[in-house]
């Protein structure tokens, strides 16, 4: 009884705070939660290589319950990458050992743009990570978070062939060709929105819209080019489950990232979060928004900062704990329990 009702407790903590509803505590995760940080992964990771670990259905929900349990966090986001969708777009991905992606042959021509798929099949391409959701959902005791790239990042990493400092092919195509910039994104959007659909249908009780390299563009640039195709993708699961928008390096956006969609705005720490949730408006809830390299400062620094951020979110509902970015893999899990363990502490109403 007792532990049914606890149980219940650590599911809604998380969820209301998503509806901005008061909770008993501020609900904290962390974006990169489980990855090459932790032990127990560079064990699995010793045995198959990433991408053989996203595919399988029972490691992923391995991975994905070993971060909660691990680290005591109160939501938990499904193993996966945002890429994985490129498979069935058509765009031949690998990732080099200790690299990030690699794109084989980088979108650059209008042939290879034309030939992108109108629809895809996500259950015969991306059924794995329906499956994957299915087995965490079975073994979580906190809810589980699908997600995907937007369309602007994942474009990004076709043209560009890999992560890129300054996106020039990327807004060259963008601003040379607005219509099949428009047309590609369409494509990438509409995949997307049948993605996360089918991660809902899954199991998925919340969806996060990563769009981590959004900050490379000003507002007006965003919003002509940008944000109609992540508002497919949002609008797509809008009303099945609470959304998280989430971008980074460039707060100007928040307006913009706001009117394109999203439950919930993840903010990075390029601005204190009062001011960031103040240009997003109250009426939206916000994630965020500890700087990342925190967690490699000494205890008690670190600590001080997430008491910071608390001191700004100033208790309201609708704030959900995080970094502003993922967490780096030089940081210890000792670390990641303690600030975990600090939040937990401080915010308890
Ligand atoms: O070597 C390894 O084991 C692979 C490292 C790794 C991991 C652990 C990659 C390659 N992806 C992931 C998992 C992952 N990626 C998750 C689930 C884990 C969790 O959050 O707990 C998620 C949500 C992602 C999403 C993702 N992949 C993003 C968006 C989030 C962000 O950090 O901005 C991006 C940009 C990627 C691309 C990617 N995949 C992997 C790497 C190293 C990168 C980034 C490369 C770059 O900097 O361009």
């Amino acid at each position: 009884m007792w532990l049914a009702l606890c149980q219940s407790l650590r599911v809604s903590v998380f969820l209301d705070a998503l509806h901005k509803r008061p909770t008993s505590h501020t609900p904290i995760w962390l974006m990169r939660q489980a990855g090459r940080y932790q032990a127990s992964y560079q064990a699995i990771r010793q045995k198959v290589d990433f991408l053989e670990l996203c595919r399988t259905p029972e490691l992923a929900c391995q991975v994905t319950v070993d971060a909660v349990d691990q680290l005591g966090v109160d939501a938990a986001i499904i193993f996966a990458d945002i890429l994985l969708i490129l498979d069935p777009l058509g765009v031949d991905f690998s990732f080099e050992k200790g690299m990030g992606p690699k794109i084989a042959t980088p979108l650059r021509e209008n042939a290879q743009i034309d030939a992108i798929p109108d629809e895809i099949d996500v259950e015969a391409s991306l059924g794995y990570v329906g499956e994957s959701i299915k087995l965490a959902r079975a073994a979580l005791d906190v809810p589980l978070i699908g997600f995907c790239g937007a369309p602007f990042t994942l474009a990004s990493y076709a043209i560009e062939g890999g992560g890129s400092k300054n996106y020039h092919k990327t807004k060259q195509f963008m601003l040379s060709d607005e219509p099949r910039w428009h047309a590609l994104m369409d494509k990438f959007a509409r995949a997307l929105g049948a993605y996360v659909s089918m991660q809902v249908d899954a199991g998925a009780q919340a969806i996060q819209v990563f769009d981590s390299w959004i900050g490379c563009l000003g507002p007006l640039d965003y919003d002509r080019y940008v944000a109609p195709h992540t508002k497919t993708v949002l609008d797509a699961v809008q009303g099945r489950v609470p959304t998280i928008h989430f971008g980074t390096g460039n707060p100007e956006l928040y307006p913009s990232l706001k009117k394109a969609g999203g439950d919930v705005i993840g903010v990075d720490w390029r601005l204190p979060l009062d001011e960031a949730w103040s240009r997003i408006g109250e009426d939206r809830a916000v994630m965020g928004n500890l700087e990342p390299a925190t967690l490699l400062a000494p205890k008690d620094v670190m600590c001080a900062r997430a008491t910071e951020v608390l001191k700004r979110a100033a208790g309201r509902p609708g704030h959900v704990f995080n970094l502003g970015h993922g967490i780096m893999p030089q940081t210890t899990v000792d670390q990641v329990k303690c600030l975990v363990d600090h939040v937990h502490e401080v915010s308890a109403r």
